[in-house]
This record gives C-alpha cells, sequence and structure tokens, in this order.
C-alpha cells in the first residue's frame, strides 16, 4: 500500500525519497474538484482519443493544458508543492501537464519511467518530478495509476518483471501522488464503464528540455495574463548562468503588456 502523508513539503519529500511516490488526500474540497472537472468536461467534449497503445486507444489526453484551461494556474504554482520541487530538481519547469480520462474498457499502460526519454547515463540526480491530480476517485477497478514502490533506485539494468509487487495507488478525487521520474507506473485497466479522470502536472529540470513546448503551445499574450512564477514554469525562465535566452536578454522581456 502506497504511503499517505499530510500535504506538506517535508513529508512528502522524505517519502519520495524512500518509496519513490507518495499520496496526499483530499487536497483540494469537493467545490474545487467539481469547479475544475467542470472545465475540464468542456475541453474534453473536443479532445480526441489516443493513437497508441501508450496514450491508450480509449484514453483521451489534454495536451497544451495551460492553452486551454485556467482551472490550473494555481495548482502548479502551490507553495508546497514548489517546495517538494525546489528540494528535488532546484531549477525546473512544468514538462508534460497533461489530462488523462482512461475510458472504460481501456487496458493497462505499460509500465515505464517518465525521465528514460532523455538519453543520460545513469544513475543520475533527479531530473523530472511528476504528480497525479485525482478527479475522479481512483481505484483498483478504474485505472488508478499503479507503482513498482522502491524501484525510483533501480538503476539502469532492471526492469519489472511479474514478481515485482504493483501497488495501485487509490485515492478519492481531489487527492494527489507525487512521484520521482525513476519510478517505474503506468495507468491502470478500466474495468468499469465509467472514465477516470487524472491531470498530471509534470516538472522537469530547467535545463532539459520540456516534453511539451509550451512556449508554442500557449500563446503570449495568454502566458503575459499569468502569473510570474507560472510564466517561468512554462518556459520565460533562465537556468543560470544564461540557458535560455533571447537575444541576450531574459525571456520575459519579449511578452506584451498585459
Ligand atoms: O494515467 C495514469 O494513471 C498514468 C499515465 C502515465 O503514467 C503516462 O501517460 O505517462
Amino acid at each position: 500500500m502506497i504511503r499517505t502523508v499530510d500535504f506538506d513539503t517535508q513529508a512528502i519529500l522524505e517519502a519520495v525519497h524512500a518509496d519513490g511516490v507518495v499520496l496526499c488526500e483530499r487536497v483540494l474540497d469537493a467545490d474545487r474538484v467539481a469547479a475544475i472537472r467542470a472545465d475540464l468536461d468542456r475541453v474534453l467534449e473536443t479532445t480526441p482519443t489516443g493513437r497508441n497503445d501508450f496514450e491508450g486507444y480509449g484514453t483521451k489526453r489534454i495536451y497544451n493544458l495551460f492553452a486551454k484551461t485556467r482551472a490550473f494556474d494555481e495548482l502548479a504554482i502551490d507553495p508546497v508543492l514548489l517546495g517538494v520541487l525546489d528540494d528535488l530538481l532546484g531549477h525546473y519547469q512544468l514538462s508534460a501537464p497533461t489530462g488523462i480520462q482512461i475510458g472504460p474498457g481501456e487496458p493497462a499502460q505499460g509500465l515505464h519511467t517518465d525521465d528514460s526519454i532523455y538519453p543520460l547515463p545513469q544513475p543520475h540526480g533527479e531530473v523530472v518530478v511528476n504528480t497525479m491530480w485525482a478527479f475522479d476517485d481512483f481505484t483498483r477497478a478504474n485505472g488508478a495509476t499503479r507503482f513498482v514502490e522502491g524501484s525510483h533506485r533501480w538503476g539502469p539494468d532492471r526492469w519489472p518483471t511479474e514478481d515485482d509487487p504493483v501497488v495501485d495507488a487509490e485515492m478519492p478525487a481531489g487527492s494527489v501522488a507525487f512521484y520521482s521520474g525513476s519510478i517505474w507506473h503506468g495507468g491502470g485497466a478500466n474495468a468499469t464503464d465509467r472514465p477516470r479522470l487524472g491531470v498530471i502536472l509534470e516538472y522537469a529540470a530547467a535545463w532539459l528540455r520540456p516534453q511539451e513546448n509550451h512556449v508554442v503551445g500557449v500563446t503570449p499574450e495568454v502566458v503575459a495574463t499569468l502569473p510570474e512564477r507560472l510564466q517561468e514554469l512554462l518556459g520565460y525562465n533562465i537556468f543560470p548562468p544564461f540557458v535560455g535566452y533571447v537575444d541576450g536578454r531574459h525571456p520575459k522581456r519579449f511578452l506584451p503588456a498585459p
């Protein structure tokens, strides 16, 4: 069973270091869950299902999230969350913020690690940290994310086998799972007749290219209206001393006046 802790930076860090994954239950109250859900439902109406096994043929993915909804502007810069990222990643930006609605009948996604997309020699320090926010109750039956606890410490020569226990991140709507980019995990099978909705806010070290190119995806006019910290997380940042400059200057200087 995955450990559950208070929504507290130190408690989360301790558990992620030890197990690679931790749950914080009911961080969002029912009204906030309902409001965010309603806006995601609007977006999902025009969101296609996946194109391959990894995305899931019966699963809808809301890419380019910050161009489509304002529902995550506050959550993405929540102080508890940023405290965790400050410790684990130092300088970072949003990598793959994505709504994931696993449809009824979808088989389990293959287990994978989120940081394996970067061709870095292993072992390496933490370069990716992910959060999965639940907007339905996550259950074993409806496709709760599955994790191999402790596998964030395995290194390059070990893959999950049938002998490795896989645990389901069962959590009520409004909860969040924090997990290391090196932990083996995947979406579960949805054996119910209702979809399961979650949103990953995934962050990567600022010296890496983020999975999604937010600078192209979210217009400068929209970015200009957002909190400054969120602008930085969407690519308008500098990794010291000067990675990310534009014409020798900080990229924020190129945003229009809000
Ligand atoms: O939907 C989930 O529970 C996890 C999905 C996932 O890990 C991914 O698509 O990378």
